[in-house]
C-alpha cells in the first residue's frame, strides 16, 4: 500500500514547548500519527532536535522548519513509496538527511514521520501497533519504573539526583505492579506533607522535594515505601537516574546541593556506598556519558547485584552500545526513540542489547506527549521494562494505561516477569523478591 500524503503540525509537549506531530496517510485511506517527545537532560551524542532559534517565537523553540521539512522535502521523497516497508522508509529518510546526527532535516522531523508510518502500517493491517511491530511475537508486559521525586534539570537543580524511582519486586502482574507503585506514590505525598518538604512538581510529575542532601532522597523514599505497607528491598526497590553527565564539568562530579565535588573514583565510591545502604536495584547514568573507565569500574563493582543503565552514555546509538558491550561498561540500555531518530534504528538498538544478554529499558522523555507509542514498543520487543516518569499527569498515564489495554487485549498470552528480566543480564538482586 502506497503513501498518499504526508503532513505535519507544530503541537505542544507536556512542558508547553513546541514539538512535531506528523501524519502519514496511505492510499487506502488509513493513516497514522507520530508525536515527538523532547528531552531536557540530553546526552551530547544524541541525534539533533531541529528548533528554529528565533528568539521572537517561543524563545527560539518553535519547530516550524522541521514541520516544513516534513511537508516539503520528506513528503516529496516518500509519497508513492510502500508504506509498509518500515526499514526501507527509514533508510530513505536517513539518506535524504545525509548527516550522521540527522541535523539537516531534524531528528524530530524524521522521527515523527517514522512513527507515523509505523502507526499507518498497523492501521492498514487492522492490528494494534505492538502486534504490527512484532508480527505478533510481543507478549511481555513491562516492569514499571516510576518516579517519586524529581530533581536535576527537571526541577531547576534543587536536588542533584534527577530521578528517584521505585520498582515493585513481588507483584505478579502488570496491573498489580501499577497498584504497588500507585500506593507508594500516594504514601510519598503523605510523607512530604508531614515533613513540609514539598517544593513543587518536577517535569515528569514526581514531587520536587526540599531536601538538605541527595541521600535524604533515599531515606525518605525508603520511608514512603514502608508507609505504603511494603518492605523496602524485598517488596519494593529503588531505582535511580543520576543523570551524572549533568553533574560533570571541569573533570569532576559536582553535587551542588551539598557543595561537594568528586574525582571519578570518589564519585563511584559514594554511589557504591549508597547501594550498600539503601535498597537500590537499578542505577541509570551513574557516571558521565564519556567516563568509560568510570563506567567499567562501577560495572565491575556492582554489575552482579544492580542494573546499570546507560542513557546519555549510549543514546540509543548502535555504535556506542557496541563499544559498551566490548568494554563491559554497563548491563542495560535506556531506549529513547528521539535519541536516534527512526523506529528501525531504535528496534536495532533493542535487538543488539538483547543479543548481548543485556536488558533494554524503554523510556519516555521529560517533555512528553499524549502518544503511547512506547508502551507498544515495550511489549512488541519483549523489552520487559518501561520508564515513563511519575504516576500522575495525562502524558505519563497515557503510557501506563495503554499497557493495561494491551494486557487486556493479549488476554492469556500476556506475560509478566517483573524484576525477573534482570536475571538474563546476570543481575542477582541482594534480597530476591
Ligand atoms: C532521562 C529522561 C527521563 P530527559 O534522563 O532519563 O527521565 O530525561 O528526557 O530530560 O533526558
Ligand atoms: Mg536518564
Amino acid at each position: 500500500m502506497k503513501i498518499n500524503r504526508v503532513s505535519a503540525l507544530q503541537i505542544f509537549d507536556s512542558r508547553g514547548n513546541p514539538t512535531v506531530e506528523a501524519v502519514v496517510e496511505l492510499s487506502g485511506g488509513q493513516h497514522g500519527r507520530g508525536l515527538v517527545p523532547s528531552g531536557a537532560s540530553t546526552g551530547r551524542h544524541e541525534a539533533h532536535e531541529l528548533r528554529d532559534g528565533d528568539p521572537g517565537r517561543f524563545s527560539g523553540r518553535s519547530v516550524f522548519q522541521a514541520v516544513a521539512n516534513i511537508e516539503g522535502e520528506i513528503a516529496r521523497a516518500i509519497t508513492g513509496r510502500d508504506g509498509i516497508d518500515q526499514e526501507g522508509l527509514d533508510q530513505i529518510l536517513i539518506e535524504l538527511d545525509g548527516t550522521p546526527d540527522k541535523s539537516r532535516l531534524g531528528a524530530n522531523a524524521i522521527l515523527g514521520v517514522s512513527m507515523a508510518a509505523a502507526n499507518a502500517a498497523a492501521a492498514l493491517r487492522g492490528v494494534p501497533l505492538h502486534a504490527a511491530l512484532s508480527n505478533g511475537t510481543g507478549t511481555l508486559l513491562p516492569w514499571p519504573e516510576v518516579q517519586i521525586f524529581g530533581g536535576g534539570k527537571h526541577a531547576h537543580g534543587r536536588i542533584d539526583v534527577q530521578d528517584f524511582m521505585v520498582v515493585p519486586l513481588r507483584a505478579a502482574s502488570y496491573p498489580e505492579a501499577l497498584e504497588v507503585v500507585s500506593d507508594v506514590f500516594r504514601a510519598a505525598a503523605d510523607v512530604m506533607r508531614d515533613r513540609q518538604g514539598l517544593a513543587g512538581v518536577a517535569d515528569e510529575g514526581g514531587y520536587w522535594p526540599a531536601f538538605d542532601s541527595n541521600e535524604e532522597g533515599f531515606s525518605v523514599l525508603t520511608k514512603a515505601i514502608e508507609r505504603a505497607g511494603y518492605a523496602p528491598g524485598t517488596e519494593v526497590g529503588i531505582s535511580v537516574d543520576l543523570a551524572a553527565s549533568d553533574l560533570y564539568h571541569d573533570e569532576r562530579y559536582h553535587l551542588g546541593l551539598e557543595g561537594r565535588s568528586f574525582a571519578s573514583a570518589e564519585f563511584a565510591a559514594m554511589v557504591i556506598d549508597w547501594v550498600g545502604r539503601y535498597p537500590i536495584v537499578s542505577l541509570e547514568d551513574p557516571m558521565a556519558e564519556d567516563d568509560w573507565a568510570g563506567w567499567q569500574g562501577l560495572r565491575a563493582a556492582l554489575g552482579h547485584r544492580c542494573q546499570l543503565v546507560g542513557d546519555d552514555h549510549f543514546v540509543t546509538n548502535l555504535a556506542r552500545i557496541e563499544q559498551g558491550i566490548r568494554l563491559g561498561s554497563a548491563n542495560a540500555v535506556l531506549i529513547k526513540l528521539n535519541q536516534i531518530g527512526t523506529v528501525t534504528e531504535t528496534l536495532r538498538a533493542i535487538r543488539r542489547t538483547q543479543q548481548a544478554g543485556w536488558v533494554p529499558v524503554i523510556s519516555a522523555r521529560s517533555g512528553e506527549t499524549e502518544d503511547a507509542f512506547i508502551a507498544h514498543l515495550a511489549v512488541a520487543t519483549n523489552a520487559g521494562q518501561l520508564k515513563v516518569g511519575s504516576f500522575c499527569r495525562g502524558e505519563r498515564m497515557a503510557k501506563w494505561n495503554e499497557g493495561l489495554r494491551i494486557e487486556g487485549e493479549l488476554g492469556t498470552r500476556a506475560r509478566y516477569v517483573g524484576a525477573g528480566v534482570l536475571a538474563g543480564a546476570g543481575v542477582v538482586l541482594p534480597v530476591p523478591g
